[in-house]
């Protein structure tokens, strides 16, 4: 259906043997899977949107496996297509015909842990049924630690076991518990920390790689400084495995903040959202550490569909978690909700700052409901913050923005576009979009990074329709390239979008991709059919 859709043939890619199999099987006893069951998962996508047809998935555990399986890929021409935990939203993760699959799943080890200073010492803890050994810290450090970890590892475990020794990840993202670090980097994932921690492209510091023709490229390192020549690590972040499949990951991981603090906010138009955000940043300085955005479409969703209370209306929270005052009473929710949250490292201090802000926003009508998050365990020592009711559990707040891709899955077929613009212009392509669509769209919300100057707009209809597609596409393109944005601002190009690229890159660039590419794989066995436009 998908090639149908697209027009699509298969390339001259050899079909797989059963040699090929006898070949894997005995390369990675019992990891060569050829279960029609197990595959099926494997070869549709999050979205359920794109579907291939692969018959055979690989789960390798070592970086010298995956050298092995691509050598003999090159070799045979054999189509490849890795994967981590298939959570991607533009089809990337998934074969578009019968690529092998190549799963990182079974690369979830914890290679080292540097807390960088302070003391520690070596211990064994266990995950998911292996055992790996890492260092645990005794004291307080001012600087970000370095994890060193294999590819499959899973973004939230990482993100634990980090906690449990005083530090975290530099990203976070709703698809936390499925994705794996490998493809974040792959992706060159953003999510709900980059505001304060920046881009992969500034905490990853090393990468362990294996090439199409099989060959190990270890540029691991750990240092913060490097001008050893071109940094190749970057040109795999964010290639969606179609210029290598990455091992193993060096990484900077930032202390855990000591105070968090969260504020979920409603405004009454796009222009107070995004002056609050000026006035906070002003404010709240470096203890900022997200601005994210949401429509009264994306509050009615999670509470249609996922049950959700919306905790600046007249309606209850869950009452065992919570105490739920109403600061405005406002029965009819608010056209727009920012969540503010707040990282540093004393409590006092950013209280006071966030309480400032508070007032400024709403005694000057920025703000007009709100309620704030503070973890339950700290309520006893912590100061009420001002005038503002208090949810225990940030959790339940992070959720009603977390979970909105979660919703839209179950409002019916669902097109997602993700674009970086001017913050001035970010809601207007969903007014417009609004406009062009009238009825034939069931809902069309806009939410996001709006930190970032990053918008999801999201349009849903009752089922597939090719004359909806064609009311969106190239509009949406169209309009984000007038004001110099990009039509992807975090998901990437994967198979969705790669043949629009033009929108957001000149042909040059272009041109000098597909040479890259030409040159690290020149078979083009790598994700065939993802990121780049076939010719020139
Ligand atoms: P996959 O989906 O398996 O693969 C993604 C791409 O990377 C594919 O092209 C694949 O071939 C390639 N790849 C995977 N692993 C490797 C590897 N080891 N080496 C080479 N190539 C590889 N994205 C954001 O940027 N920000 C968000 O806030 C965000 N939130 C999300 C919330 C939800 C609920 C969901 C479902 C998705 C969200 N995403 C977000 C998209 C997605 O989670 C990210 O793109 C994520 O980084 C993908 O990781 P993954 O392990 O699932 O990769
Ligand atoms: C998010 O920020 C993700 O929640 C997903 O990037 C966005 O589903 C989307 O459109
Ligand atoms: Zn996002």
């Amino acid at each position: 259906l998908t090639c149908e859709r697209y027009g699509l043939r298969r390339l001259p890619f050899s079909r797989l043997s059963r040699d090929d199999v006898a070949f894997f099987q005995g390369l990675l006893p019992g990891r060569a899977c050829t279960d029609p069951e197990e595959l099926q998962a494997c070869n549709v996508d999050w979205l359920r949107s794109v579907r291939g047809c692969s018959e055979l998935l690989l789960k390798p555990k070592t970086a010298a496996e995956v050298s092995q399986v691509l050598r003999y890929c090159h070799e045979r021409n054999l189509a490849v297509s890795p994967q981590g935990g298939n959570t991607g939203l533009v089809g990337g993760s998934v074969p578009v015909f019968d690529e092998i699959i190549l799963s990182t799943a079974l690369m979830n080890q914890i290679v080292s842990f540097d807390p960088v200073s302070g003391k520690y010492h070596r211990h064994t803890v266990h995950r998911g049924g292996t055992f790996f050994w890492g260092i645990s810290l005794q004291q307080d450090v001012c600087v970000p630690g370095i994890l060193v970890c294999q590819a499959g590892c899973i973004l939230e475990q990482l993100n634990e076991y980090l906690e449990e020794r005083g530090f975290i990840m530099p990203l976070d993202l709703g698809a936390k518990g499925s994705c794996h670090i490998g493809g974040n980097v792959a992706t060159n994932a953003g999510g709900l920390r980059l505001l304060r921690y920046g881009s992969l492209r500034g905490t990853v510091l090393g990468l362990e790689v294996v090439l199409a023709d099989g060959t190990v490229l270890d540029c691991l390192a750990s240092l913060r400084k490097d001008n050893t020549g071109y940094d190749l690590k970057q040109l795999f972040i964010g290639s969606e495995g179609t210029l290598g499949v990455i091992t193993a990951i060096s990484i900077l991981c930032p202390q855990k903040p000591k105070a968090v603090n969260l504020a979920f906010l409603g405004c009454q138009d796009f222009s107070r959202v995004q002056e609050a955000f000026t006035t906070c940043r002003t404010m709240l300085g470096e203890i900022l550490s997200a601005y994210e955005f949401m429509d009264e479409k994306c509050m009615e969703l999670v509470e249609k569909h996922l049950g959700l209370s919306n905790p600046v209306r007249g309606t209850r929270a869950d009452n065992s978690q919570s105490i739920h005052l109403i600061y405005s009473p406002s029965l009819s929710g608010s056209p727009f909700y920012v969540l503010i949250e707040t990282s540093g490292s004393n409590s006092t201090h950013d209280e006071e700052k966030l309480n400032s802000f508070l007032e400024q926003a709403m005694t000057s009508g920025l703000v007009t409901d709100g309620t704030v998050a503070v973890d339950d365990k700290k309520i006893k020592a912590r100061t009420r913050l001002i005038g503002i009711p208090l949810i225990f559990v940030p959790q339940t707040l992070w959720s009603l923005r977390e979970r909105i891709t979660e919703a839209l899955t179950h409002d019916g077929c669902v097109y997602k576009y993700d674009v970086s613009l001017p913050v001035g212009k970010l809601y207007d392509l969903v007014t417009d979009m609004r406009a062009r669509l009238g009825q034939s769209a069931k809902n069309v919300v806009g939410y996001g990074h709006l930190g970032d100057g990053n918008l999801h707009l999201n349009i849903t209809a009752e089922s597939y329709s090719h004359s909806l597609l064609d009311a969106i596409e190239p509009f949406v393109y169209e309009w984000t390239a007038r004001y110099n944005g990009s039509i992807s601002a975090e998901h990437g190009l994967g198979f969705k979008k790669k043949q629009f690229i033009q929108y957001s890159k000149p042909n040059e660039a272009v041109f000098l991709m597909q040479r890259f590419k030409a040159m690290l794989d020149p078979k083009g066995i790598l994700n065939p059919y993802k990121t780049l436009p076939s010719s020139p």
